[in-house]
């Protein structure tokens, strides 16, 4: 049996120095959402370093606040300012600890994400263990379905076709006012039996009760985030006038969240992002609570590389992780990673890379290339 992460104690793991790199990945395909679209992937990457070990994180904020309220500016400069000259020269017994270091800062969930995810690379690397077992996960595959941005009916259903044919286990499509009945429409009748979701990115209110009501009629798993991104209580309300389960995602950003939505029934299922919620020992309280609830969750994500993907892939391996989650091949973003191993899907299943931590190497030539800045902080 692994430790548990909370006993014995450990030696403190010293942070000896950070790196912290603004990164830019071409997007194979424009990715369009109701909030808006994508071309190329601009995210800070972030290398801890004890010993000869490293630990790897990935942000997740937008460059402006599209999803969230968090931006790549707001992060870098706090994690400049203040997270990075901090915690560098510390020691830490546990992902806990330094958690603890970074609780009393309210909001900025993905900045906190970004440092607490790559602290547990590096200790799991300190322990030599599998980042999913540290967890309490288990296995060594999740199953995975793909999310597929907003386009032309026709282009959209080759892309269900192609994805499902790859034996993606769940389709999940992004709609927004005008591109929904219809687009349900001509994909079910293609496809009357394929798991199938749709992501509003908060784009309705309530007053479209009746449009989201006829949604029952196309047999989706659920219906993924329809109102405002920092609400809980009209999601109770909709749910209340619909039979298809509703999923938050935007709306639960801490385990104080997702009691809330599930103690009013706001949500049936749970989208669990890693960078939303401010990292795993947030993420794990969410699972478990849910558990407790017997409401399912899947991984949530955000067009993540090598390094986000394979946080969310050992994530993916607790118990009820128990929907197909967004954690597809990264083949379908982008032409070249900046990881040495490749996270490919087969059959809708995507393996856990092995080896210590979270089991993916940087290719560092290629991301010199793909770097746009770099600082570097030691005591
Ligand atoms: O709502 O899940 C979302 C991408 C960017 C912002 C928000 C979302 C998404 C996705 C993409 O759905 C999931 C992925 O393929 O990584
Ligand atoms: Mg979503």
């Amino acid at each position: 049996m692994p430790p548990l992460p909370d006993s014995p104690p450990m030696p403190p793991l010293r942070i000896d120095s950070a790196e912290l790199r603004l990164v830019r990945l071409p997007l194979l395909t424009p990715f369009t959402i109701s909030t808006g679209t994508m071309y190329d992937k601009v995210f800070p990457l972030l290398i801890l370093r004890s010993g000869g070990l490293e630990g790897y994180g990935e942000g997740v904020m937008d460059p402006q606040p599209d999803y969230l309220d968090e931006t790549i500016p707001s992060a870098m400069a706090l994690l400049r300012e203040a997270i990075l000259p901090q915690i560098t020269g510390q020691a830490f017994e546990n992902p806990q600890a330094l958690e603890r270091v970074m609780t009393h800062w309210r909001g900025h969930q993905m900045t906190r994400a970004l440092v607490e995810t790559a602290f547990w690379d590096l200790w799991a690397k300190s322990l030599n263990l599998p980042l999913g077992r540290l967890l309490g996960g288990a296995g060594d595959q999740i199953e995975v379905g793909v999310s597929l941005g907003i386009g032309p009916v026709e282009e959209t259903l080759d892309r269900v076709r192609a994805h499902h044919e790859q034996g993606y286990k769940r389709i999940k499509l992004k709609v927004m006012p005008g591109h929904d009945l219809a687009l349900l429409r001509a994909v079910r009748a293609a496809f009357p039996d394929i798991h199938l979701s749709v992501d509003a990115n908060s784009c309705y209110t309530l007053a479209d009760s009746a449009m989201l009501r006829q949604m029952d009629g196309f047999g989706l798993d659920y219906i993924e985030q329809p109102l405002a991104w920092d609400d809980i209580h009209d999601h109770a309300v909709l749910q209340s006038r619909l039979a298809t389960p509703l999923c938050l995602d935007e709306s639960i950003r801490s385990v104080a969240d997702a009691r809330k939505a599930l103690q009013t029934d706001a949500t049936r299922v749970v989208n669990i992002k890693l960078g939303r919620v401010g990292g795993h020992l947030e993420a794990r309280r969410i699972h478990d609570l849910c558990a407790a609830f017997e409401v399912p969750v899947w991984c949530g994500g955000m067009l993540e590389s090598g390094i986000g993907r394979a946080q969310n892939i050992h994530m993916s391996t607790l118990p009820n992780f128990r929907k197909p989650g967004d954690t597809s091949s990264a083949s379908r973003y982008f032409a070249r990673d900046i990881t040495v191993e490749k996270l490919e899907a087969s059959g809708g299943l995507m393996p856990v890379p092995p080896g210590p931590g979270i089991g993916v190497h940087l290719d560092w030539a290629f991301l010199n290339d793909v770097t746009l800045g770099t600082d570097s902080f030691a005591p």
